[in-house]
């Protein structure tokens, strides 16, 4: 969607994958959905550095609203949970230099049973406006999948006469693929600003491994639909609950970074462990993410359990892209494997040659020729992610994504 937003990959905190539609705030208060919940993930978003390193938006999930609409037909908070209402907590957020998001459903309800906006999508779009809105999250349950090619884009016309800027997160293509619709990638990418297109992830590498073969098993279809305004969602990043390992959760944050994906942490920010943090908040990964080229990247290779991930990043010289590569071993046999591959088979054809970094210890693996071979040890279920930096590029400007040869 070309509204000026989203020029890179969102980056926020979502609460679904982790907190889901716990409304328990008598037995549970502080885990329920309510605005406690959401001003103390703001608090920590500020204070823990995750907005120093590009974390910007707090994204309110499904079981917000009241049971039903307020008298004049416009959506409410549920009162026990939101005593202070949306526009306050949007405010709050704001207040800590953060943007706001919410979630609502294009159908009668929201999956887990409030309010939808079928027949309200006018009034809904002008209440999240005056409410300081900045993100929202349009979800499919109990809509019918063929009418979402008129529905999303009729919600985002809406949205977009409100005047005020927001991402519009679209959940359409994954419903129409859901009951064998072949989406429209060219309305959907118009219309919004990024989209589902597989399940919901859940806390397991099980899940990241779905997800995995999907973007790599479905990439001609699926990666001519990213770039700048415009991002395929692999859902939430899981790093630092307790379905992945230490390894597991380096993997999900390269291959979210190989794809171009959004970056929306679904965790515990108050009792999340030190070297999950530092994952979240790994900045040469998160550089890769938000690439200003926005090109999704590609599975180059996947052989009894190792693949070969890549993605065309900035500088580029003459023609000749840098590259961010994903070394994945999904092997379980229990001992780090040796991948070992010449630079030319990887495509790295530059004739001035890469500098090459490891993006999670350091390594300095200095400057490589197209005819050099790179050799890495990657662990089980992990990955080793490197940038290889067309050289003469290297040598003016390192990682500066404006450095143009
Ligand atoms: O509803 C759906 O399952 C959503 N999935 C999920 O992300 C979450 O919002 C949930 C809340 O009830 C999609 O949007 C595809």
């Amino acid at each position: 969607l070309d509204n000026g937003l989203a020029r890179t990959p969102p980056m926020g905190w979502l609460a679904w994958e982790r907190f889901r539609c716990n409304t328990d705030c008598v037995n549970d208060p502080e885990n329920c959905i309510s605005e406690r919940l959401f001003m103390q993930m703001a608090d920590l978003l500020v204070k823990d550095g995750y907005k120093a390193a590009g974390y910007e938006y707090i994204i309110v999930d499904d079981c917000w609203l009241a049971k039903t609409r307020d008298s004049k037909g416009r959506l409410q908070a549920d009162p026990e949970r939101f005593p202070s209402g949306i526009k306050v907590l949007a405010d709050y957020v704001h207040s800590k230099g953060l943007k706001f998001g919410i979630y609502e459903d294009y159908g009668n309800y929201t999956c887990a049973g409030y309010p939808g906006i079928l027949g309200y999508l006018e009034t809904d779009a002008n209440t999240f406006a005056e409410w300081g809105v900045d993100y929202v999250k349009l979800d499919g349950c109990y809509s019918h999948p063929i009418d979402m090619d008129q529905g999303y884009p009729e919600f985002g016309y809406h949205l977009n006469l409100t005047g005020r800027p927001m991402i519009y997160s679209c959940s359409w293509p994954v419903y129409q693929i859901y009951s064998g619709i072949e989406p429209n990638y060219t309305a959907i990418k118009g219309a919004c600003n990024l989209w589902r297109n597989f399940d919901d992830i859940q806390d397991s590498w099980q899940s990241i491994q779905s997800v995995i073969d999907y973007y790599g098993d479905n990439q001609d279809i699926i990666v001519p639909q990213a770039g700048p305004g415009h991002w395929n969602d692999p859902d939430m990043l899981i790093i630092g609950n307790f379905g992945l390992s230490y390894e597991q959760s380096k993997s999900q944050m390269a291959m979210w970074a190989i794809w171009a994906s959004p970056l929306l942490m679904s965790v515990d920010l108050r009792t999340i462990r030190n070297d999950y943090k530092a994952i979240l908040k790994n900045k040469k990964i998160i550089a890769v993410n938000q690439d200003i080229l926005g090109i999704q990247g590609r599975r180059i290779y996947k052989d009894r359990g190792i693949e070969i991930w890549a993605r065309p990043i900035t500088p580029v010289i003459r023609n000749d892209f840098s590259y961010c590569i994903a070394f994945l071993n999904r092997r379980t046999d229990g001992t780090p494997s040796e991948v070992s591959v010449i630079n030319r088979e990887l495509g790295l054809t530059h004739a001035g040659g890469y500098r090459v970094d490891d993006l999670y210890t350091d390594k300095d693996y200095g400057i490589l020729s197209p005819e050099d071979k790179i050799t890495v040890d990657v662990n089980p279920s992990g990955v080793v992610m490197l940038r290889f930096t067309v050289a003469s590029a290297f040598q003016k400007a390192p990682y500066l994504p404006s450095a143009q040869g």
